[in-house]
């Protein structure tokens, strides 16, 4: 009784996650891993046999017998290759395993059925620079027998972090055959750490980083362009199916950027206000290629790992033919409802299961619909505080109410639901809120969420079925992400609102069409936006005026007061793995202290100095900005923030003053980007 009420509270509450234990619709089951294997998953396939296969970024190839606990037994491990470089993908096919290495695609033979591969057949070898980023995935195996695998760019810093093509086809995906021919297939991928076959077509979902506003899951043809500049390289290439050239890119992003000795992109010359998204290029360019469904970063996610469709057939529950999404930094899955408009994919993405161990990279399904999560937290940390893990999430049985789907309409929307919906709640405008946003296209790590703008639900009509809500809206742009909450809609049976009630849907085709006739006397919509639920900040304070003579929260210029100048000067900086260089410093009550915040690394960092033992608090409000985050930095507005700098793309400096707390203690340092607070801390104790 007490448990099923503290589920409801958990469902209740804005802001709050089922926690994967409490589950009553999933359960997640940890796979034991014997004491001295280290099974960080880089690839993940399930055997004919059912038994499942997985290689390490270590490099050892692993079948895992008996990974359902049949007879309350453990698995077995049994290691079948070693000495694979880096490999970040496996699939079964022909008879064999194929894996990808950083720079090979290699079939694994047992020839003498001792169940160890016995011969490593190169199939196909691309060059590497031995860049750090240089990750390669795969294959996916397609409908025509193909072997299908992706490249990174490198990543490289000579005056800032960028991506480049060093050498062909860092970048692209490559489609191979068994036999070893290769054809240069797409281009414009930044790291396409998910790769697959959806409906028999190839897709492939990106990470967020230069080029690339977030993460999203991309429909590619043959010829097509994804959107990172730097694989444009070998455009010109004799084997290139691509139409387009760096110069055609550059030529409509900024002018003065040329392709080859391209001047450096620096954050900088990204001028504020600046918007190019990557839709309107496509419109410009034929063979750009938008996602289908972008993952609003931070919301959904911070590092796409795999994708899979549900081939399930209802085994895995009510979302048949729908597609899963890893992230490896949220140790999260997402859900994708994909739907075709004129020839075009696009969809919605929805929360799906938080709370997996370590990072999820690699899924499979098990013989009986059951889903295999390889994961990893790869050194740069996850959500999921385990270096590693192996998991299965099964399906209950019991159907969460959640938002089945989300299709466009000429006019707005049509929602189903997995359950049947309250119809007065359902029918009600006031119930959902709808705002639209895009993310620039531009050199930089990252983006904000841009061009915002509130649209409007006018009119809401439940079938008679109460499993279908058709929804008429103002504020529908092409191009565009909409985010659409239905969280006042409750379920017919139990009253409660959907699991996860925020759905967004990427508007690539406005569908043509009848639009539906609102009937007169129909409700009015009323002026009223319910609290956001997924994405809930806690209630922000309106921050207290600062008496005269103290600073500013991101003081950057020196204090007019400090007549003397700083007492101390701190350098701090960044480094791989998500750290502070510096994670213990000491310091005198009210010690002026000039900051100089240096950022070296590869991704986007901040630092916020807080009071004591706020540092979740923190970072989960900060997480809970949603896509608002990006724009404000990531630093929610509340009293618990003492001093922060702003966030710091690669490779960048901010310099602040801030006096240290009179209050002697310690105070928690943090950085709040997504992702990141769980492990990026330090202390300033106070004397
Ligand atoms: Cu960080």
């Amino acid at each position: 009784m007490y448990r099923t009420y503290f589920l409801l509270l958990l469902w209740v509450l804005p802001g709050m996650l089922l926690r994967a234990q409490d589950n009553p619709f999933y359960r997640l089951i940890t796979l034991p891993i014997p004491e001295g294997i280290v099974l960080e998953g880089g690839g993940l396939t399930t055997l004919p046999s059912g038994d499942i296969a997985l290689v390490t970024r270590h490099g050892d190839a692993w079948i895992v017998e008996n990974p359902y606990m049949e007879g309350n037994q453990p698995p077995h491990y049994r290691r079948f290759a070693s000495g694979l470089h880096e490999p970040l993908g496996l699939a079964w096919h022909d008879g064999t395993l194929w894996v990808t290495q950083r720079g090979e695609l290699t079939r694994l033979w047992d020839k003498n059925g001792d169940g160890r591969a016995d011969f490593y057949e190169s199939v196909y070898r691309w060059p590497l620079t031995g860049n750090y980023h240089e990750y390669s995935y795969g294959p996916a195996v397609g409908p025509d027998g193909q072997l299908y695998v992706t490249a990174n760019v490198g990543f490289f810093n000579p005056e800032w972090w960028r991506g480049q093509s060093e050498v062909p086809w860092r970048g692209w995906t490559l489609r191979i055959s068994p036999s070893g021919e290769m054809e240069p297939y797409a281009a414009g991928m930044r790291s396409p750490n998910g790769y697959g076959f959806i409906d028999g077509e190839f897709f492939y979902a990106d990470n967020q980083g230069d080029w690339m506003g977030s993460g999203g899951l991309v429909h590619l043809e043959k010829g097509d362009f994804a959107g990172h500049p730097a694989s444009l390289r070998w455009a010109e290439h004799p084997q290139s199916p691509l139409q387009i050239t760096q110069a055609d890119i550059f030529a409509q992003v900024d002018p003065q950027l040329t392709p080859e000795g391209a001047p450096p992109f620096k954050p900088e010359n990204d001028p504020d206000g600046a918007v190019l998204p990557l839709y309107e290029l496509a419109r410009e360019l034929p063979g750009v290629k938008t996602p289908a469904v972008w993952l609003p970063h931070g919301v959904l996610g911070i590092s796409t790992g795999q994708f899979l469709a549900d081939t399930t057939e209802g085994a895995f529950g009510p979302f048949a033919g729908q597609v899963f999404v890893s992230d490896q930094g949220q140790s999260k899955i997402s859900r994708i409802f994909l739907e075709k408009v004129d020839g075009v994919y696009q969809g919605a993405s929805f929360g799906f299961f938080d709370g997996f161990a370590s990072g999820a990279m690699r899924l499979s399904w098990g013989r009986d619909g059951s889903l295999f999560v390889a994961q990893t937290n790869r050194g740069w940390g996850s959500t999921g505080r385990e270096p590693f893990a192996l998991q299965r999430l099964v399906w209950t049985g019991k159907i969460p109410f959640e938002i089945q789907a989300v299709r466009a309409m000429p006019d707005g929307f049509e929602l189903s639901f997995t359950r049947p919906v309250d119809k007065g709640t359902a029918a009600d405008p006031a119930s959902y809120a709808l705002s639209s946003f895009i993310y620039k296209y531009h050199p930089v790590y990252g983006s904000p969420a841009v061009n915002l703008e509130e649209g409007q639900v006018r009119y809401a009509e439940v079938s008679r079925d109460g499993l279908k809500v058709r929804l008429v809206v103002d504020g529908l742009r092409e191009g565009y992400i909409h985010e659409l909450r239905a969280e006042g809609v409750r379920d017919y049976t139990d009253g409660q609102p959907p699991l996860h009630p925020t759905a967004y849907y990427t508007l690539n085709r406005r569908p043509q069409g009848d639009t539906l006739a609102i009937p007169a006397g129909a409700r009015a919509a009323h002026h009223h936006h319910p609290a956001p639920a997924e994405a809930a900040p806690a209630p922000v304070p309106t921050p207290r005026p600062r008496p005269a003579g103290q600073l500013a929260k991101n003081q950057t210029t020196l204090p007019a007061h400090w007549t003397e100048g700083p007492d101390l000067t701190i350098r701090l900086s960044t480094k791989p793995g998500l750290q502070f260089d510096v994670q213990d410093m000491t310091v005198e009550a009210g010690t002026r202290i000039r900051l100089i915040f240096n950022n070296p690394d590869d991704m986007p960092h901040n630092f916020l100095l807080l009071r004591p033992g706020q540092a979740d608090k923190v970072g989960k409000a900060a997480l809970a900005l949603g896509v608002k985050g990006m724009a404000m930095d990531y630093v929610p507005e509340m009293d618990e923030v003492l001093y922060h700098s702003k966030l710091l793309q690669p490779a960048t400096n901010q310099t602040i003053y801030l006096e240290a707390p009179s209050e002697p203690g310690v105070y928690p340092y943090v950085c709040t980007y997504p992702g990141h607070y769980v492990s990026m801390r330090g202390v300033l104790r106070v004397k």
